[in-house]
């Protein structure tokens, strides 16, 4: 299998490796996960980054000189490998107080601590150079609709971000915003649940420009949605900030399976993507490569640093798939023969006007609509060219 490497930008969540598999039926199966050895051990298998929620880092209620103790170390831990901080984010989801949210609770005082607990974390963020701080709002949502004024909430969340926005730029911390989309759970619905709905708030922001998005793959697949268009979409805005790799088999729990250990092919069009870009060009996405699984249950730590290597191993197989797929002639004839490079052809002339376009009766009133119903487009042989690529038949 292919070895990663610093320069393939692979990171990780420390509440991933970190995950101890405490779930909804069952206790904890594996010991507590210090921040200093994950950072070591995951410089050992290759990757160059690592994430946190402030308190995965430094578990809640600790005091002062605790906290600093902890940064102080990690930071050690970080000059020692050469290890970056690429992403910061909060929990506002763990603690009771944010049962019914953090910035779009209905107590107004939760709201603010929650605003507090932010930026106090934004500062460490800052600290450890993290140009990107991700918000995730799992408990922002609701499980009774009248429960909740969606309209308010939104309200709340956009004066949330909108402040935090305000907080960065005049701390000159320079960082950019992105948000996390998912449909349900913890909520019984949560707020911004897909990544259409997160872009569409965007646009509503004060400092829109500086948020964007932090797609993961499980949640859009728990809402059978197609990762990769969703991912499009959000280069072709321009707002793909950030990205949160998994695996997750349809629409069920999330379930943060190793990337690629749900939906293979879609897992391949991803890559596919991220590496080689849209065939008709446009944004590209030069950001982290970044993991949010959990390692299996049945795992003692053996198990959690095989399934972390697990993830960017089938991410640099699919990458060299996706370049074979790319550079083979069949491949590209194939895809021309489908009409894939002309997509990116305008559908006017250039400056036709709606009246030019009425006068060519080629368009219209001469058009062969017996030819463009019969024929094939291929998309056949390009599927299958596909699937050849990635099991690496033929
Ligand atoms: C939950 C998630 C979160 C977010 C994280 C921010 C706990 O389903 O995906 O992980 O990714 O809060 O990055
Ligand atoms: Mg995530
Ligand atoms: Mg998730
Ligand atoms: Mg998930």
């Amino acid at each position: 299998a292919p070895v990663p490497t610093r320069d393939d930008k692979f990171s990780f969540g420390l509440w991933t490796v970190g995950w101890q598999a405490r779930d909804l039926f069952g206790e904890a199966t594996r010991p507590v996960l210090a921040g200093v050895e994950a950072v070591h051990k995951l410089a050992e298998l290759g990757a160059y980054g690592i994430t946190f929620h402030d308190d995965d880092l430094v578990p809640p209620g600790s005091s002062s000189g605790e906290r600093q103790r902890i940064v102080d170390e990690f930071k050690q831990a970080l000059a020692d490998t050469g290890m970056v901080v690429p992403m910061v984010t909060t929990n506002l989801f763990g603690d009771p107080v944010f049962k019914d949210g953090g910035f779009t609770s209905n107590d107004r005082s939760v709201r603010r601590y929650a605003l507090r607990k932010v930026m106090r974390n934004m500062d460490l963020a800052a600290e450890l150079g993290a140009g990107i701080y991700v918000f995730w709002g799992g408990r922002e949502g609701s499980e009774v609709d009248f429960a909740k004024d969606v309209r308010a909430a939104l309200d709340r969340y956009r004066e949330g971000i909108d402040l935090l926005a305000q907080y960065s730029i005049d701390k000159g911390y320079g960082m950019r915003f992105a948000i996390e989309p998912k449909p349900n759970e913890p909520r019984g619905d949560i707020l911004l649940p897909s990544i259409g709905h997160a872009l569409a708030f965007i646009s509503e922001l004060e400092h829109a420009d500086m948020v964007g998005i932090n797609p993961e793959t499980g949640h859009e697949q728990m809402a059978s949605l197609n990762y990769t268009h969703g991912i499009a979409q959000a280069l072709w805005q321009g707002k793909l900030f950030h990205i949160d790799l998994n695996g997750q088999k349809g629409p069920r729990y999330d379930q943060d399976l190793v990337f690629g250990y749900g939906d293979l092919l879609q897992a391949f069009s991803t890559v596919d993507l991220l590496e080689n870009g849209a065939p008709g060009g446009g944004p590209t996405y030069d950001g982290d490569r970044h993991f949010d699984y959990k390692p299996l249950r049945t795992e003692n730590m053996e198990g959690v640093w095989e399934s972390a290597l697990a993830n960017m191993e089938l991410y640099l197989t699919l990458r060299e798939r996706a370049r074979a797929f790319r550079a083979d002639p069949r491949v590209q004839e194939a895809l021309t023969d489908g009409g894939v490079p002309d997509l990116s052809q305008p559908s006017l002339n250039e400056g036709e006007t709606h009246q030019q376009l009425v006068a060519d009766r080629s368009a219209f009133e001469d058009y062969d609509l017996e030819a463009a119903r019969t024929k094939g487009y291929g998309f056949a042989r390009i599927q299958r060219l596909a699937i050849e690529h990635l099991l690496a038949v033929g």
